[in-house]
């Protein structure tokens, strides 16, 4: 397609500045065709990025520099006109200044590149829940991996008319080409200093430049569906957030649905494909990463998932932990930085068997398989944040109405995060504001394998939206609490937050976690149910002796005893964490809600004395 085919003035306009700025070679509308992914992957192939894997139809590997394998925070940043706005939790910087850096970057940045138009959908194309995005782009890598992780091509187009709303993304990866240079077969990117991650939130305005990594160049994912549909969310009244969304059948053939955030490594993309070990229930995946949620006609909260596509992690991703996921990287996947094995397929730590002969690392360099799956830190044949890109609809459990234009009715949230202590395997808030309590205490115990100086302590990810909340986590909480206003409460999800991640006193985990999570999804599925299956405590519900199936299940009573109960001593030092540490962070503009919900709890965990609660 060529650019006159654009119908949208606005866009059009947009275009042409971009170019003026950024003087590509040539300009190319792309029209989301099979055969423009297979004619842009063979392009990448030819000059050396990425390698066609014989042992899997039509995927392909590619190895990223070792200075661009993940999101770089440090040099993400949210610039709002005011500082304020942007808050303690992000980076900010003076919108002016930085579009006067990046426009010097930009200038002459797309030499000898071609740049791509891609028009997108985040979510089915056309539903009210949905939006249209523009990415500009000098990366066949990132417009091959937009194909399956969004919905892209000339429908969109059509849905933006002459006028419609989009947001615009302008994605570089910073290295021109002289002319007759090449890539010579190298990852292009451009060094960290000049990295630039940046939202212009008033603007709805994305600026990327210099990674072609991840989060860091699919702009529709953290930038757009997260960071600035934040920032939409709240001035138009919904949520937009890191939440998996599953379906869940009981027995008897009723469903229910259920959102989840989670920090990272916390097995989010797991519970989202889950194979449940009870009896007679089923789990089916909406989406595994984000969510965005509106009211519908009848006052209840529906998700969509804005996703086409898993960008999931591949290192310990296994049949054991994750079949469904294994099934769905089979054909049609882009893997990055994963090892490469003599025959052709890709391997990494973790994978659940061992590597045979020689493999090529992350690096590119031929190594000799590791005896076992693992390797030691630092030397691994896969990069701990490999990566493979797959389409949704591949996944086995894909549920059928995935791409509902309308959503799906929410009847439940879930937080969590690692927590060897305290926290119990479930409780469920007392009511909405109490559940906001708990999104914004979300965090995860940092081990010893992480930061030294930092161990037992408790790292803050609230409502696990840390890095992707495009303004200031207070007046955040504040939406929530006002989202909690809009309709009945009978209506509204309920609340639970949940520990797969208790440890006994020899640093092992009490709980199986995996397919065993079925057994507290069906005690949250029977709650939102409305059977009388929970006891209330001083931090909340929680189940009824013997409400969690335990059949078959290789746990103690005891055990359930202990990661089922209340420990006042453990609940009374996260209290005083939260109110010295944790809230102070958000100054004024912490919602008074939150403070409330604090103190009662205080109150409760005081009231109930030294005891443990235990049932
Ligand atoms: O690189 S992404 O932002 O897409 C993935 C992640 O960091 O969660
Ligand atoms: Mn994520």
């Amino acid at each position: 397609m060529k650019l006159d085919d654009l119908k949208h003035t606005k866009a059009k306009a947009w275009i042409e500045d971009v170019i003026k700025m950024c003087q590509p070679d040539d300009v190319y509308l792309c029209d989301g065709s099979q055969e423009e992914y297979d004619r842009l992957m063979q392009k990448l192939v030819d000059a050396g990025l990425g390698t066609p894997l014989k042992k899997r139809k039509h995927s392909f590997l590619f190895r990223s520099q070792p200075s661009d394998v993940a999101r770089v925070e440090a040099r993400t940043f949210i610039a709002s006109k005011k500082e304020e706005d942007a808050g303690p939790t992000n980076h900010w910087t003076d919108p002016a200044e930085l579009k006067k850096t990046m426009t010097g970057l930009y200038t002459g940045c797309m030499k000898g590149r071609t740049m791509y138009v891609i028009p997108f959908s985040m979510g089915p194309v056309g539903s009210d829940i949905a939006k249209n995005g523009i990415e500009v782009t000098d990366s066949e890598y990132v417009v091959c991996n937009m194909h399956i992780m969004t919905r892209v091509g000339t429908k969109v187009l059509d849905v933006m008319g002459t006028d419609g709303e989009f947001v615009p993304c302008l994605h570089s990866v910073g290295k021109p080409l002289a002319p007759g240079q090449t890539d010579e077969g190298q990852w292009p990117c451009a060094d960290m200093e000049h990295k630039y991650i940046s939202h212009f939130p008033e603007e709805r305005l994305i600026w990327s430049y210099g990674s072609g990594y991840g989060g860091n160049a699919l702009l529709g994912k953290k930038c757009f569906a997260l960071r600035i549909a934040s920032v939409l969310a709240r001035d138009e009244g919904w949520l937009s957030e890191h939440m998996l969304i599953l379906k869940i059948t009981n027995p008897e053939g009723r469903v229910k649905y259920i959102t989840g955030a989670f920090p990272s490594a916390c097995g989010k993309t797991n519970l989202a494909m889950l194979i449940p070990t009870l009896p007679g229930w089923k789990v089916e995946t909406v989406g595994d990463d984000i969510a965005w949620m509106k009211f519908g006609k009848d006052g209840r909260l529906y998700a969509i998932n804005p996703e086409a596509g898993f960008f999931g992690v591949a290192p310990g991703t296994s049949d054991f932990s994750n079949k469904n996921a294994m099934e769905s990287i089979k054909e049609n996947t882009i893997f990055t930085n994963c090892g490469l094995t003599e025959d052709g397929d890709i391997w990494w730590e973790g994978i659940g068997y061992p590597a045979k002969g020689e493999l090529i690392d992350w690096h590119g360099k031929k190594r000799p398989a590791p005896e076992k799956d693992k390797s030691p830190k630092g030397e691994e044949i896969a990069h701990p944040n490999a990566r493979f890109t797959a389409p949704a609809r591949q996944c086995p459990v894909i549920a059928d109405n995935w791409e509902d234009p309308q959503g799906v009715p929410i009847d439940a949230f879930l937080f969590g995060g690692r927590r060897p202590s305290t926290i119990p395997l479930v409780h469920q808030s007392r009511d909405w504001n109490h559940g906001v309590f708990l999104g914004s205490i979300v965090g995860s115990e940092v081990t010893a394998a992480v930061i030294s100086d930092q161990v037992g302590q408790v790292r803050r990810d609230p409502f696990a939206m840390l890095p992707f909340c495009g303004y200031h986590m207070g007046d955040y909480f504040k939406h929530w609490i006002e989202i909690g206003k809009k309709t009945s409460a009978d209506k509204l999800p309920k609340i639970f937050y949940v520990n797969w991640f208790r440890k006994d006193e020899n640093d092992n985990f009490i709980w199986p976690g995996y397919g065993e999570n079925s057994r507290v999804l069906a005690w949250i599925f029977d709650r939102c149910d409305g059977k009388d299956n929970a006891v209330d405590t001083p931090i909340g519900w929680m189940p009824k002796e013997g409400a969690i199936n335990t059949d078959g299940l290789d746990v103690s009573k005891e055990q359930m005893k202990e990661i089922l109960s209340v420990d006042v001593e453990g609940w009374k030092k996260e209290i005083k964490d939260i109110r010295e540490n944790h809230y102070p962070k958000f100054g004024k503009k912490l919602p008074k809600e939150l403070t409330e919900a604090l103190d009662t709890l205080e109150k409760r965990i005081n009231a109930s004395g030294s005891c443990c609660c235990k049932q």
